[in-house]
């Protein structure tokens, strides 16, 4: 079966929106089949945001992303992973619709609550980062 990952991110933990973020997910009958909290770890964010690395807000992005502790979950169901984008909705949380999470509990391009995979390959690839590669499992 199709499977995601959600990360919910420090701007939201500190939100307290965790639950609300979730029900987004369970309204649109996915299931949530993994989760933790967890910090992540500078090579983490190397890996995970690896095509971001030389960008000019990489540096801003990785100190945001180790402020708090983010929830990451695997969500699963068919369609999961194009669905759940469309859920965020865009990047740019001042851009995303109301309705979307990002537009609903978002403040701008980097502060934008969520993070879910792109495409199945990197949905594998970033479930093999924190749910396989880290030593708590
Ligand atoms: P998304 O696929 O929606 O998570 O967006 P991207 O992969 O394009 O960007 C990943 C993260 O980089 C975003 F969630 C926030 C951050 N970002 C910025 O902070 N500034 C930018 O101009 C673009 C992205």
């Amino acid at each position: 079966m199709e499977q995601t990952v959600v990360l919910v991110k420090p701007d939201a933990v500190k939100k307290q929106v965790i639950g609300k973020i979730i029900t987004y997910l369970e309204n649109a009958h996915f299931h949530l089949v993994a989760g933790k909290f967890t910090r992540l770890t500078d090579e983490i964010i190397d890996r995970w945001y690896k095509h971001h690395q030389d960008k000019p807000f990489f540096p801003e992005l990785k100190k945001f992303m180790m402020e708090t502790p983010v929830m990451a979950m695997i969500w699963e169901g068919e369609g999961v992973v194009a669905k759940v984008r469309e859920i965020c909705g865009p990047t740019d949380s001042l851009k995303a619709p109301k309705g979307t999470i990002r537009g609903d509990l978002g403040t701008d391009i980097q502060y934008n609550v969520v993070h879910a995979s792109e495409d199945e390959e990197n949905a594998k690839r970033e479930i093999g980062l924190l749910f396989e590669l880290t030593p708590q499992g």
